[in-house]
Order: structure tokens, then sequence, then C-alpha cells
């Protein structure tokens, strides 16, 4: 997968030769551009932000920088007429976008070409978008409700979560399946040794040795912790009968 990601703050993006992702860009699973807005600037103070038509507190960040750059990685060509099914998809981070989920990780880690633009300030003319949108795919996607000073923590959050969905990126593709959210279901508790630590004891069964019953244990745990902790996530079907009625406890 290629990924490029437009920002003022391109040396945020440099934890990114670390640990997982970095190893990946090393086999070359994912190859990464970083570019910095700045650089397709062409007034004399390299301005990427302006004030707000009609008003308002706080600055814009100006369309012609994000034209510049978002044409030198995309090509400056009219639209496709494949465009809304083929080609990179340019992700803007905006608190006003579709909601990240691990389905929406799931599917990008499917694309050959990932262009994420990073906005600052008030946000990015809202042209930008618009252009784009009539030359192909633009999604406006949110991490979650709250707000951050820019799209880089949402980018970082993003990548990591779909560049560990590329075959190949996570050393063990099981870790993948058992984990949270995969099956619609929060993790089961993990222990490791020492058995007892504190006064605390490992559920005895994960000591059993009866992989059938660990199995079904963890299960139990899995459904239980979701009712508990995220109802929402509760599929109806999921439920035993005798799970469905009963009302959740406040541990955690
Ligand atoms: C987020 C990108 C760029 C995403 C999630 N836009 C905007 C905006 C900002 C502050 C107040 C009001 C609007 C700052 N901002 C961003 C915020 C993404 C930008 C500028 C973002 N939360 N916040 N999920």
């Amino acid at each position: 997968m290629r990924i490029d990601i437009v920002t003022i703050f391109p040396e945020f993006f440099d934890v990114l030769n670390l640990s997982l992702l970095g190893k990946a860009r090393q086999s070359g699973l994912i190859e990464l551009g970083v570019h910095n807005l700045r650089d397709h600037t062409y007034d004399r103070h390299h301005s990427v932000d302006d004030t707000p038509y009609g008003g308002g507190a706080g600055m814009v960040m100006k369309a012609e920088p994000w034209g510049a750059a978002l044409d030198a990685i995309l090509g400056a060509e009219i639209p496709r007429v494949d465009a809304a099914t083929d080609g990179p998809i340019l992700i803007f981070p905006s608190p006003a976008g579709d909601q990240f989920t691990q389905a929406m990780a799931r599917e990008l880690s499917l694309e050959q070409h990932l262009v994420f633009g990073c906005g600052r300030y008030e946000g990015i003319d809202q042209r930008v978008v618009d252009h784009y949108e009539a030359r192909g795919r633009v999604r406006l996607v949110s991490l979650g409700d709250y707000v951050l000073n820019g799209g880089e923590v949402a980018v970082m959050a993003m990548i990591e979560a779909i560049g560990r969905l590329i075959p190949g990126v996570v050393g063990n593709p099981d870790s993948l399946v058992e984990e949270s959210h995969e099956d619609g279901l929060l993790e089961y508790p993990s222990y490791t040794k020492p058995s007892s630590w504190r006064g605390l004891d490992v559920p005895q069964v994960l000591l059993s040795g009866n992989h059938g019953a660990i199995s079904t244990w963890r299960h139990q745990q899995q459904i239980e912790r979701t009712e508990r902790v995220r109802p929402d996530l509760m599929s109806p079907d999921l439920l035993p009968p005798a799970n469905a009625k009963q009302s959740p406890s406040r541990r955690r």
C-alpha cells in the first residue's frame, strides 16, 4: 500500500519509522510519503492560512497550497469515468466526518493508495473538498466525538489501525482475528506469570490445560464484558437466553 500525508508538521510522522510500521516500510509492504504543505506556497511569507470570509474567530487553511500539494500527489488530470470506484482515496480527518471504525480500517486496508490531508486552525477552505470530490474518492473521517487541534493525531491513529491489517505487517495473523472488534466483542482478560500476584490469582480454568473449557470461559468473558461496558456493541443473537435478562453488574 502507498500512503501519502500532507501536513504543516511533517516531523510529527517521524515516529512511523519505529516499531511494526517501520518494519513494514523497510520491507516495502507500506510506502510512505510525508509532504510539507508549506513547500506548495508561492507567496513571500509562505502563508497556509487566512481570515475566514464572513468573519469569525480563527484562521482557515487556504485552498491554493492544498490544490498544489494534492495535484503533485494525485496528478492534475480532469475526472476519470471510474473516479468514484477506482484510484486513490483522499481522506480528510474532520470532526464532521464519518466515524472511523474497525470495519472502515478493514476496508481501507484493501486499498492501493491512501492520501491523508491534515488540516489545522479552523479547518480547510471547503472548496478543496468540493474540488477533489468532483475528481475522485474523498472521505471526511472523524476519530471520535471530541475536538483535536488538527488532523495529524487522527491520521496517526488511522494509519496504525489500517497498517496492521495489511497482510505481513503483524507477524501472527491469529492475533488479528482473535482481538477486540473483529468479532464484534471486546477482548477477554489476559494473564501471564506469576499465577499469584499481590493476593490476586489467575482464574483456575486457565491453568487447567483444558482447552475446551478455556475457550468457553474466554468467550463468556467477552460476552459479559461487552454487555457490561459496551452494550451498544451487543447483538441480541450472541446473548445466551439466561444472560439476556440479567441486569449488567458494575464490575469492570
Ligand atoms: C479534527 C482535523 C483540522 C477530528 C476529530 N476542522 C476543524 C476544527 C478544529 C477545531 C475546532 C473546530 C473545527 C481543528 N481542526 C481539526 C480537528 C480534524 C482538523 C482543524 C478532528 N476531532 N477533531 N475526530
